[in-house]
C-alpha cells in the first residue's frame, strides 16, 4: 500500500495514509521501516487482559528482546489516548501493563476508542488491522480467538477469524485454547480462506497448552523459510486473506490434557452462572483457567509466546530476504 508519508519530530514519527488513518511509530520502528528491516507486530490485549501484572510486563519486554536477538524489530501495537501506536516504549508498556479500564479493542471497538481518545489494547483482529496499515506482514501472539463452544448457537465467533479472512497478515500462534470449539474454528477459517499450517515436526493443530488438539492442520511447514515462502506466494497471488502458522508449545511446558479440560469445564460453568457475555467471555475464561491451573499454565503461556516470537522473527527475516 502506498502512503503519503511525513515524518514529524522524534521520538515519534507519524504517517498518514491516503485513507486518513493516522499511525504513530516508535523511533525504533520508524528507523526499521526506513532501513527496510524485518519488523514483527505484537498485540496488547495479552498484556492488559491475558496475563496478570507484573508477569504481563516482564513477558512483553522479554518477547521484544527475543525478537531483537533474532535480528528483527518488535512493534507492540495499542491505542494510546486515541492514537493508534505501532511500537511502544518501555514507559508505555509499563503504563499499559498496570492500567485499569483499558478497552479490549477488536475491529468494532477501534473507531470509538480513537474518537473518544481512550486507551485500547488491540486484540488479534485489531492488531492485524494496524499491522496492515503499517505494512508489517508478520505478527506473533500466544493464541487467537475462535468459535466458542456452543458458538453455533450463541453466534459467539471471534472477530479474529473474519479479520484473518480479510487481511493478509501472517500470524504465528500456538493454535487456539480448548476453551473454544477447535473443529468449528478450523472450519470457519477454511470458509474465510485462511491458510492454516502447523509448524515443526507434526501435522497436528496445537491447542495452546497441549501439543495436539485432535485435529490436523490442512498444511504443514517445517521451518521459517518454508513459512516465509508461503507468505511470499500469498502476496504474489495478491490474496487479501491471512495465514496462521501454528506452533506447538515447547514439549517441556506442554500440560496435561485432562487437567486443562477439567479447568475449562468448571470455567464454562462459572461463566454461565455469572451470565458473562460478549467480549468479557474470553478474558473471563482465560483468567479462570489460569487460576485453576496455577502457575503452570502461566509458565506455559510465557514459554510458548517466547518460542513463537523466535519463530516469527525468523519468518520475518526470511520474508524480507525473499522480497529484496
Ligand atoms: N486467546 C488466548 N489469549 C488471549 C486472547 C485469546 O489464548 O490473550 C485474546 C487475544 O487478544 C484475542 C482475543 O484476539 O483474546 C479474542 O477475544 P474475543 O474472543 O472476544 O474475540
Ligand atoms: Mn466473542
Amino acid at each position: 500500500m502506498a502512503y503519503l508519508s511525513r515524518a514529524w519530530s522524534t521520538p515519534l514519527c507519524r504517517f498518514t495514509s491516503r485513507h486518513f488513518a493516522s499511525l504513530v511509530y516508535s523511533e525504533e520502528v520508524c528507523q526499521a521501516k526506513a532501513d527496510k528491516k524485518p519488523i514483527v507486530a505484537l498485540e496488547s490485549t495479552i498484556i492488559t487482559h491475558g496475563m496478570p501484572y507484573p508477569k504481563n510486563l516482564e513477558t512483553a519486554l522479554q518477547v521484544e528482546e527475543v525478537i531483537r536477538e533474532k535480528g528483527a524489530i518488535p512493534a507492540t501495537i495499542a491505542i494510546l489516548k486515541g492514537q493508534l501506536t505501532v511500537g511502544l516504549s518501555k514507559t508505555e508498556l509499563e503504563y499499559l501493563a498496570k492500567a485499569k479500564g483499558v478497552v479490549k479493542a477488536s475491529r468494532r471497538d477501534m473507531a470509538p476508542v480513537m474518537a473518544n481518545k481512550l486507551d485500547g489494547a488491540t486484540t488479534v483482529a485489531g492488531t492485524i488491522i494496524a499491522s496492515e496499515l503499517a505494512g508489517i506482514p508478520v505478527f506473533v501472539t500466544g493464541g487467537i480467538g475462535g468459535v466458542h463452544r456452543e458458538g453455533h448457537n450463541t453466534m459467539d465467533v471471534s472477530a479474529d477469524l473474519t479479520e484473518l479472512g480479510r487481511r493478509r497478515t501472517l500470524v504465528v500462534c500456538s493454535g487456539v485454547k480448548s476453551i473454544l470449539d477447535i473443529g468449528r474454528t478450523l472450519e470457519y477459517l477454511e470458509t474465510q480462506g485462511v491458510t492454516v499450517c502447523s509448524f515443526g515436526d507434526s501435522q497436528d493443530f496445537p491447542a495452546f497448552y497441549t501439543i495436539k488438539s485432535g485435529f490436523k492442520a490442512p498444511y504443514h511447514v517445517s521451518d521459517a523459510t518454508q513459512a516465509a515462502r508461503v507468505l511470499y506466494s500469498s502476496h504474489k497471488l495478491q490474496l487479501s486473506s491471512g495465514i496462521v502458522i501454528a506452533v506447538p508449545v515447547p514439549i517441556e511446558h506442554a500440560m496435561d490434557e485432562n487437567m486443562i479440560e477439567a479447568a475449562i469445564k468448571s470455567a464454562l460453568l462459572d461463566a454461565n452462572k455469572l451470565g458473562i457475555q460478549g467480549k468479557e467471555v474470553t478474558p473471563f475464561l482465560l483468567a479462570a483457567v489460569s487460576k485453576a491451573t496455577g502457575g503452570e499454565s502461566l509458565a506455559a503461556n510465557i514459554a510458548l509466546i517466547k518460542n513463537n516470537a523466535r519463530i516469527g522473527a525468523d519468518i520475518a527475516v526470511q520474508f524480507q530476504r525473499l522480497r529484496n
